[in-house]
């Protein structure tokens, strides 16, 4: 049996990124593999490691609960909680973990760089330390697997580095080194704006990304002015090649109508973006929208979320809370 877990930031709203490089997979897994236990997390004590918005923290993180059962998350086959729900345990292996992490490894982690520029000397701790909050989420489950998106690999490696620290140290083979799963063709879907650069939640121009929330003319509008270069599509994958708006494009129209490139480019190849675009906008749609409807749904009615988020924090904890004391015994801490 795998032991699954995952999360993603209540940060601004879910994007195409997050739902096929992380949320899809989820779904797909939970279905597919039906004998996994499943933790999914909304982690909001990563959320506020950047300047964020107070009085919409509690709603945000109930928005991203109704994202992932919109799009298919079962709570009655997975746990869904918000992190700081089950922050007391999280945040106390953090400090275990925090003391075998060596700084020159955390000075590698290129999200921390990305996020904070040149501006080292005022970047929070928080932001700083996020790796290691990251592999006590992961480990205070002892989870064997985590579905994430390609951005995350450096964090994943890090974590397992820190288990694999952990056990060398107390010389007993107590964490599960945790497998990244990097699933499906869009694992870095890219901005529609700039091919070489990651879709965001954070990007400054909406019209970099289609968000979950995006209507119908929206995700349209958005499709049209992408940017793209002035040649056809290819007849072959390989002519993808030194053409990321393309290549982006392609891979997002395979990701959702479950074919691979070549077959996209099978039926385009040869064909303008004036004709592709709008079947790229009609597929987006058609996956999107019921997300949208159900998520609205599920959002007029908070009740039935905070139970689901209250429930998951019940399993997250009984999961959580015994791995947490083994810990505290490995470690030789005073115990009554
Ligand atoms: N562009 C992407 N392509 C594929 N997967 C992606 N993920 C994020 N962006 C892409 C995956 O989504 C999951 C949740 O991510 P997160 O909420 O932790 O936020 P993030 O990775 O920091 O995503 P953003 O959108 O880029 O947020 P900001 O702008 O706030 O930094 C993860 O599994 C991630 O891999």
């Amino acid at each position: 049996m795998k032991r699954i877990l995952s999360g993603m930031q209540p940060t601004y709203q879910l994007h195409l990124g997050n739902y096929l490089g992380a949320l899809k997979n989820w779904v797909d897994l939970q279905n597919a593999e039906p004998d996994n236990e499943n933790l999914y997390c909304v982690v909001d004590m990563h959320a506020i490691t950047m300047p964020y918005d107070r009085d919409g923290l509690a709603q945000a993180t109930r928005e991203i609960a109704a994202a992932y059962i919109a799009a298919g998350i079962d709570p009655k086959k997975s746990a869904i909680f918000a992190q700081s729900a089950v922050g007391d345990l999280h945040a106390q292996l953090m400090w275990y973990l925090a003391t075998m992490t060596q700084i020159g490894k955390l000075n590698r982690m290129t999200q921390f760089k990305d996020k904070v520029g040149k501006n080292t000397e005022k970047a929070g701790l928080g932001l700083y330390a996020y790796p290691v909050l990251m592999a006590a989420d992961i480990l205070i489950y002892n989870a064997t697997h985590v579905p994430v998106g390609e951005d995350q690999k450096q964090h994943l490696e890090l974590a397992r580095d820190i288990a694999s620290t952990f056990n060398h140290r107390y010389n007993r083979e107590f964490f599960t080194l945790p497998e990244p799963m990097i699933m499906g063709d869009a694992t870095r879907v890219m901005s529609l704006r700039d091919g070489n650069q990651k879709m965001s939640k954070s990007a400054e121009s909406d019209l970099s990304r289609i968000n979950l929330t995006d209507d119908a003319d929206m995700i349209a509008d958005k499709i049209k002015r992408a940017k793209t270069d002035p040649n056809p599509l290819p007849e072959t994958v390989d002519g993808l090649k030194g053409r990321p708006e393309a290549d982006n494009l392609v891979t997002i129209y395979a990701a959702l109508s479950g074919q691979t490139k070549v077959q996209v480019l099978e039926e385009f190849g040869g064909k303008q973006f004036s004709e592709f675009k709008p079947k790229l906008s009609e597929i987006t749609v058609e996956k999107i929208a019921p997300i949208t409807t159900r998520m609205r749904e599920l959002m007029a009615d908070p009740t039935e979320i905070d139970s689901i988020l209250k429930n998951g924090a019940d399993k997250a904890r009984t999961v959580a809370s015994p791995i947490l004391s083994e810990v505290k015994s490995i470690m030789g801490f005073w115990e009554s």
